[in-house]
């Protein structure tokens, strides 16, 4: 199980890194972007696109691109946003992918992980993190409340991820920034984009609406925006590409 090995590891980083030291790092005082600005400009195409080496379900996507390459590309193609695994286990990510994502770009960055403690909230403030994600499939009602309170106190933007309608209504909480209704079921790795139509009118006005996994084709991000999502998370249909960045480019054109 996936949340397991997560424990172990934060524990780890905890003992290695304080939060004390954390909060030194330059970026932990910078100012975030917001996501429902880049969300909603006018100018960009909603999309929230993703670095990812591998997956659980598919193994290896690409491991021979650039965070660099790839996320300044997604950033000229008009990305709304970026999502920077940085989960090793299961998606090869790293703490440094994150940190090189932020150095070259000027758009709001998800930390993608498996966020089970607030001290990875202090460390994604710390590596230029812009949107925290949190599952509610992995966490209690109590903890999202908390973790999105601290991240609003951080200046950080949340993102909860839902899968179905139980899991939407136990974890509302107002800190929250937008709702991912996620297309793949993590239990099993099956995908429907039907799940997203399902769920959106359940999805209390006042929350940024996103769609995320398994968008491959323009027909779809039109019928996602037709009945009223704002954003789109796309990660293979990009990475299983040579050149991710021109991927981007072709699909929005
Ligand atoms: C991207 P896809 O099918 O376009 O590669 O999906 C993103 O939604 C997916 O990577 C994801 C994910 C997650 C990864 C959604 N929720 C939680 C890790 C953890």
């Amino acid at each position: 199980k996936i949340v397991i090995n997560k424990k172990k590891e934060v524990a780890v980083a905890k003992a290695n890194v304080s939060v004390a030291q954390l909060e030194q790092s330059p970026a932990f005082n910078r100012e975030t972007y917001s996501f429902r600005d880049f969300l909603l400009a006018p100018n960009r195409t909603g999309i929230i696109a993703e670095f990812k080496r591998r997956s659980p379900s598919k193994g290896i996507i690409n491991d021979k691109v650039s965070v660099e390459d790839v996320t300044t590309g997604y950033a000229s193609a008009g990305a709304s946003a970026l999502s920077v695994l940085t989960d090793t286990d299961f998606f090869m990510g790293e703490q440094i992918d994150l940190l090189n994502a932020r150095a070259v770009n000027k758009i709001p960055i998800l930390r993608k992980d498996f966020m089970i403690d607030e001290y990875q909230l202090i460390e994604a403030k710390a590596w230029g993190a812009d949107i925290i994600l949190l599952i509610a499939a992995i966490l209690t009602p109590a903890e999202i409340k908390s973790m999105s309170a601290l991240a609003k106190s951080l200046g950080l933007n949340v993102l909860l991820e839902v899968h179905n309608l139980e899991e939407l209504q136990r974890s509302i909480t107002p800190n929250l920034t937008a709702i991912g209704v996620n297309n793949r079921n993590l239990a099993d790795f099956t995908v429907s984009v039907e799940t997203s139509f399902q769920l959106f009118e359940h999805i209390p006005a006042e929350f940024l609406k996103i769609s995320e996994s398994a968008i491959s084709n323009t027909d779809t991000i039109k019928q996602l925006k037709a009945a009223g999502f704002n954003g789109f998370l796309i990660g293979e249909n990009f990475m299983k590409e040579a050149d991710p960045g021109a991927a981007m480019k072709e699909f929005v054109k």
